[in-house]
């Protein structure tokens, strides 16, 4: 279905919603009775004087009003907290402003002063090289809005413990406009070996997080990214210096990073062996599953909302795919029965987040809403059972299922069963 049909149809809910007298045009005629009483109208006492100037302080902060909105730590919350989570569920379009992008780091946060950070190129190259930040900065830049995502999102649904929000769950995935220079320009610089085929990124971190990365990636759209947003990195997100890996695991995008060096195979470093594999049911695991699939989330309503009253909603989520572009969000209101295509708000990219919406009146009888996605390449977003049934009950990272919300009767909105 094109989007202007969708548009069509959007008019026809709004339209029905009217005709019953219940959701927007409910609240519109509210408004429209306090109007008339006069009391709308009423001049309220911010109107009535000068404001505050420069309440925030000069790098300035959110509404006050708007406190509830940070990041948080999974539920229920773990030993060693190592990650924490982006509230997808209180967000609008498809940028994580930067005080909200998730975390996820092995061995803390540095503290790192750009003046003494050094990017070290070596192994397969002509001349190796070693970059301050000045001379990084100096080079070709370009600007990319992606998506990222943590390999270990969602992990937690697969065995559905707990009542959660869509931030609990799925909140290890951002998007950003990442700002940087691409690694092809830095690599061309030191003189690629013509045998070198991967390249091993390592972070400056306690963790000294290190991963092999095909040098034919390194040479298509990696960036070395200094800004996220518009601004330098925040020190949580790899100040001064990330490797940025479009569609590929949150994992291998290093961040503090500190050495490139080009060889002929993978290094077997400790996160892609001990971890970041995915083990199937014969006990064996599958390596280097770089991608994230496609997948979608509705963000609202979700876990932990409650509905007020009946009437219309505007059913509305997130929805990415390391193949490249979105094609496609369908949304069901009945489990799965039947399924109607939403609308896509442009420009839709690749590899970056996309905001879909859908209309919908809730006739107050319990439901349940789904989103799936289907991306350029044809992939669809699968079910639980069938994510379960093709990769094995033993998985654990690259959970892209179909997230379920139970609606019910009283408005409460679960992700349990
Ligand atoms: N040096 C270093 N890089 C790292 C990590 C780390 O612990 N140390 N964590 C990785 C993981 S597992 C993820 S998901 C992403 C998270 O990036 P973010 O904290 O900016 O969201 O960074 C990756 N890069
Ligand atoms: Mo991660």
């Amino acid at each position: 279905m094109s989007n202007d049909k969708t548009l069509t149809k959007r008019r026809g809910f709004l339209k029905a919603s009217l005709a019953v007298g219940t959701g927007v045009s409910g609240a519109l005629t509210s408004n429209s009775a306090s109007a008339q009483s006069n009391t709308f109208l009423e001049i309220d006492p911010w109107t009535k004087t000068q404001g505050a100037t420069f309440v925030n302080p000069p790098y300035g902060l959110p509404s006050k009003y708007e406190k509830e909105v940070v990041r948080r730590l999974p539920n229920p919350a773990p030993i060693f907290l190592t990650a924490s989570r982006t509230p997808i569920q209180n967000l609008h379009g498809i940028i994580t402003p930067n005080g909200l992008h998730f975390e996820r780091h092995h061995a803390g946060v540095p503290d790192i002063n750009p003046d003494q950070h050094r990017l070290v190129v070596h192994g397969l190259v002509d001349r190796p090289m070693i970059f301050s930040m000045e001379n990084i900065m100096r080079f070709p830049s370009e600007s990319k809005i992606y998506f990222m995502e943590c390999s270990g999102n969602s992990a937690a649904e697969l065995k559905r413990s707990a009542n959660n929000t869509a931030q609990q769950i799925h909140g290890l995935i951002s998007c950003c406009e990442w700002t940087g220079v691409r690694v092809s320009t830095l690599l061309q610089e030191c003189g690629i070996k013509p045998q070198a085929t991967w390249v091993l990124a390592e972070g400056a971190d306690g963790a000294a997080m290190t991963r092999s990365i095909p040098l034919s990636k390194m040479l298509d759209d990696a960036i070395l990214a200094y800004a996220q947003n518009g601004e330098m990195l925040r020190a949580e997100q790899g100040y001064p210096l990330r490797l940025f890996l479009p569609s590929y695991e949150g994992n291998m995008s290093i961040k503090w990073l500190r050495r490139l060096k080009l060889g002929t195979e993978p290094w077997q470093t400790r996160e892609e062996t001990s971890a970041y594999t995915d083990l199937r049911e014969n006990g064996k695991a599958l390596q280097f599953t770089f991608k994230m699939e496609v997948k979608s989330v509705i963000t609202q309503p979700s876990g932990m909302m409650k509905l007020k009253s009946k009437g219309f909603y505007e059913i509305s989520g997130i929805a990415w795919s390391g193949n490249g572009k979105i094609r496609r969000v369908e949304v069901s209101t009945d489990a799965g029965k039947t399924w109607q295509e939403a609308m896509l708000q442009e420009p839709v990219m690749d590899k970056s987040l996309v905001r879909f919406r859908y209309p919908w009146v809730w006739d107050g009888a319990p439901a349940v809403l789904m989103s799936r996605a289907v991306d350029t390449s044809g992939d669809v977003q699968p079910t639980m059972e069938a994510l379960i049934k093709t990769k094995s009950a033993n998985t654990f990272y690259h959970n892209n299922a179909i997230q379920p919300w139970q609606v019910a009767a009283n408005g409460e909105v679960t992700n349990g069963r």
